[in-house]
């Protein structure tokens, strides 16, 4: 297989200046006429041939200012042609007419078909399957785009930028012409076209511009759409007041649509969007989904300067836009909740997110650097490591310069780069001019892979009052180069008179000494999770109950009670008296934020837990983990029974943080008296479930009478699928819901559910939402019913990937990362993965998405 390497990139031979688009809109033969002003490029060399890629496209015609053309080669990939006007010196127009079926188009990259209507999706490279083109992003050009199609079946023709020019077509054809007056490259282009209505407002931002903001749906959807809107105008402002960035466009548009492969996509001025982060009532979505919503258009039309205006000169530098994407719209939402400890609730769920899902991957097969050297396919790429730990890069900044000396970074960074194509080492420049610091070491947090582990050792000298700290910090990898680490840290004493520091780790090993400590005191340290790292550092249960009880970081505090709770589950023990004690005292804490207790009250998941250990046994952790929390559930029942009572919100529904937080303990309470006495406390969550005004109280009572086994189960199940058999995000939640049961005695395996509902009418293998609410939530979501002894959850792993590999390559090299930690388990279950994984590398059709992702797992 191909490999492509960071260190090969070339600027390229030629570039564009202005492109004209001409297409012609039919599912089964879309005519695009491409009209493309070239120019020598930074590596112009006469002579030279010009490359242009194209895939799955029907060559019909080439012409060069205005002349057919007849020298050039056509291979599956590109198009390469010769003899250039004048050896290509000055400018000269390429105009090429090609042919692509969007109805034909699963893997939805390029122009696809959904629900009758017309999307494009070009980032990395699915704009070579549109048109060919310099599809890289260092070419930027001004864009044309004339849009043809039946008026009946598209009556709605959107591009990017402002629309120009309408008009009727003879044979019930019209057309709309679009002009995109900033510079882009080829992934930022989008069209959509089809029956579509929006909801629109229009703001007046900063400098006194009034601009159409559009949200466009199917029909039916348009009742679901002012939240969307809500957070697009929050995200719009916010983006003024803490960046100083304003909307430079006349009208931003976002479109949903229910086939998609990831969440959402920024294209210049229409972003395109997964339904599931646009449609949102308090009928059919949970708070977690009113959340997601607000994160990702934020995120979304963050890109508008992160991204857009300053573009990323390769694919390597994805997490230039990324990662810093990422931590704006962490920061976004963070700043949305309202309140210190809703800033603090957000930080654990982010940090909760990064060690579950990116900490692994640091240390599988797939581990890169947050700015990979080598790739075979760009697609794989778009993971944890590049978005969330290039965001805690990103915020280390932040934690390094102070929030006003990240700002003037920035500001320096659009003044050097607005409408560049650039790369990490510009970003960190910027950073480090601004603010006058040399980052140079810096550096190597983007070129070294894996989870730095920092020791800690501390010496307490009773009779000089002095305390010694020593970090030593060690890498995951061989050969590699000490981290700049920023860490948080803060002496709790009796006397409370310590404040927070910040010490810079930059050598292998660095000691400080405190003076004048009156006690040996309890060390906070990694606050606010200030470095993306493992601390190895045992910590007392007597000083883990201390922060537990009384850090003033909230970040550590919670810290301190997964340390505690993981300690006994991976040693087998019940929580003793101490600790039931802290619970109570935590659950009972008046002052103390709802969100917050249901964070702390909350294990650590099964794929953390992982991680601890040398050889990984998923059952024995998993009774390990039941048997704790049945434990609490058990001991703390009249506690979970009056916040059950006490947490209500009685009222209209509202998203917002403080009434989330409210509901998600509320429906722990439940959750944990159904645990505690299924039989008992069915009944409660029956009634929940039949009188709820909202989802997340429907969709929590349903799911705690599903996970226990309750005997109602099956009724409220059949109701829920009748209830809301018209809305595809809900039935995602109502597969997802049963494809995630764990494993419950005297019930039949979660597997058998799963192969019915691989039957169900309902089940789709062409959309990637019902895909994933099956299929990737068993197989990923559901680790206990997923790592059987018997390998049966390997083998229905094994032939979803092949199944889904010819539909759908990304969707599929998803799933394929599945089985991407099988060395860390013990046996039996080490080698039936491993047999899995050689059944798939077995096949001969393996697309390069998939391909990469098992012979790395099996290398
Ligand atoms: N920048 C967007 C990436 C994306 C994508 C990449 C590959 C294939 C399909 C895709 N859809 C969207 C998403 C983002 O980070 O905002
Ligand atoms: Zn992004």
């Amino acid at each position: 297989p191909q490999s492509f390497r960071r260190l090969e990139y070339r600027p390229p031979n030629f570039t564009f200046g202005k492109v004209a688009l001409d297409i012609a809109l039919d599912p089964a033969r879309t005519i695009v006429k491409s009209s493309l002003e070239v120019l020598p490029g930074p590596e112009f060399k006469p002579g030279e041939p010009l490359v242009l890629q194209g895939q799955e496209l029907e060559f019909v015609s080439l012409r060069i200012n205005g002349a057919a053309h007849r020298h050039f080669e056509l291979n599956p990939e590109s198009i390469t042609i010769h003899s250039l006007p004048n050896e290509g010196r000055e400018a000269f127009m390429v105009e090429i007419i090609s042919i692509c079926v969007p109805e034909k188009n699963t893997s939805l990259m390029g122009l696809y078909v959904s629900n009758g209507n017309f999307f494009t999706q070009c980032e990395a490279e699915g704009f070579r399957k549109i048109t060919y083109f310099l599809d890289r992003p260092d070419v930027m050009a001004r864009y044309t785009v004339t849009l043809r199609a039946r008026e009946t079946e598209c009556p709605v023709l959107l591009s990017n930028g402002n629309l120009i020019h309408k008009e009727k077509l003879p044979n019930g054809w019209h057309s709309a012409v679009w002009e995109d007056p900033f510079p882009k490259p080829s992934y930022l282009f989008a069209l959509v076209a089809g029956k579509l209505e929006c909801i629109e407002e229009t703001i007046t931002t900063g400098s006194g511009a009034k601009k159409l903001l559009q949200i466009w749906v199917e029909p039916h959807d348009l009742n679901k759409t002012r939240h969307a809107m809500d957070s697009l105008i929050a995200s719009i402002h916010w983006d003024e007041k803490r960046y100083g960035l304003e909307l430079d466009l006349e009208r931003f548009m976002i479109v949903a649509v229910g086939d998609f492969n990831m969440g959402a996509m920024e294209n210049k001025g229409l972003n395109i969007f997964n339904t599931k982060y646009v449609l949102a009532q308090p009928e059919t979505a949970t708070d977690a989904d009113f959340a997601n919503i607000e994160s990702v258009v934020g995120h979304e039309y963050f890109h508008n300067w992160t991204g857009n205006r300053v573009t990323c000169q390769d694919w390597f530098q994805l997490s230039l836009k990324e990662g810093l994407t990422v931590f704006r719209d962490q920061e976004f939402s963070a700043d949305q909740m309202g309140s210190e400890s809703g800033r603090a609730v957000k930080r654990i769920e982010d940090v909760r997110t990064l060690r579950q899902l990116q900490f692994p991957e640091d240390a599988g097969p797939m581990a890169h650097p947050i700015r990979p050297d080598e790739y075979q396919e760009i697609n794989n790429f778009y993971t944890v490591t590049v978005y969330e730990k290039g965001a805690e890069v990103v915020r280390m900044y932040q934690t390094l310069l102070g929030v006003d000396g990240f700002r003037k970074g920035m500001d320096l960074y659009f003044k050097r780069h607005d409408g560049q194509a650039v790369t990490c080492e510009d970003f960190l420049a910027a950073m480090a001019d601004a603010n006058g610091r040399d980052l140079t070491q810096f550096k190597n947090w983007y070129s070294q892979a894996g989870t730095p582990r920092v020791k800690v050792e501390e010496h307490y000298n009773e009779a000089s009052k002095q305390y010694v700290l020593t970090l030593t910090q060690s890498s995951a990898k061989v050969n590699q180069q000490p981290f700049h680490i920023p860490l948080k840290m803060r002496l709790l004493t009796s006397g409370d008179d310590q404040k927070e520091q910040l010490l810079e780790l930059t050598q292998e090993k660095q000691s400080w000494t405190f003076e004048n400590i009156s006690e040996k005191p309890v060390l906070s340290i990694n606050r606010g999770f200030s470095a993306p790292i493992i601390l190895d550092f045992v910590q007392d249960e007597a000083d883990l109950l201390t922060l537990f009880s009384s850090d003033d970081d909230a970040f550590n505090r919670w810290e301190a009670g997964q340390k505690l709770a993981m300690q006994f589950i991976l040693d087998n023990r019940l929580p003793g008296a101490q600790l039931i004690a802290a619970y109570r005292t935590l659950l009972l804490d008046p002052d103390l934020d709802p969100a917050f207790k249901e964070l702390a009250m909350t294990l650590p998941a099964e794929a953390y837990l992982y991680e601890q250990c040398a050889s990984v046994d998923p059952q024995n952790i998993y009774s390990a983990r039941r048997a704790f929390r049945h434990a609490i559930a058990t001991e703390l029942r009249m506690e979970w029974a009056a916040l059950y009572q006490q947490m209500q919100t009685p009222g209209d529904f509202s998203p917002d943080g403080v009434s989330a937080g409210k509901r998600s303990l509320k429906n722990l309470a439940l959750s944990m008296l159904l645990d505690a006495d299924v039989a008992i406390w069915s009944a409660m969550a029956v009634n929940q479930y039949q009188n709820a005004n909202n989802m997340t109280d429907r969709y929590a009572a349903l799911s705690g009478l599903v996970v226990n086994g309750s005997k109602q189960a099956g009724i409220c199940l059949r109701d829920f699928y009748s209830r809301f058999t018209d809305d595809a995000l809900v039935i995602d939640k109502w597969f997802a819901l049963q494809a995630s049961r764990p494993p419950i005695a005297g019930v039949e395996p979660t597997l058998v559910d799963v192969m019915r509902l691989r039957e169900h009418e309902a089940f789709k293998l062409n959309n990637p939402n019902r895909v994933r609410s099956v299929i990737h939530a068993f197989c990923m979501g559901n680790p206990a019913s997923f790592h059987q002894a018997d390998g049966s959850g390997y083998a229905f792993w094994a032939d979803a990937v092949l199944t889904l590999d010819p539909i759908n390559p990304q969707v599929a090299a998803r799933l394929a990362r599945g089985l991407d930690r099988w060395r860390l388990f013990a046996e039996p279950y080490q080698s039936k993965m491993h047999a899995a994984l050689e059944k798939v590398a077995a096949s001969k059709t393996l697309s390069a998405d998939v391909r990469e992702v098992i012979s790395k797992a099996l290398a």
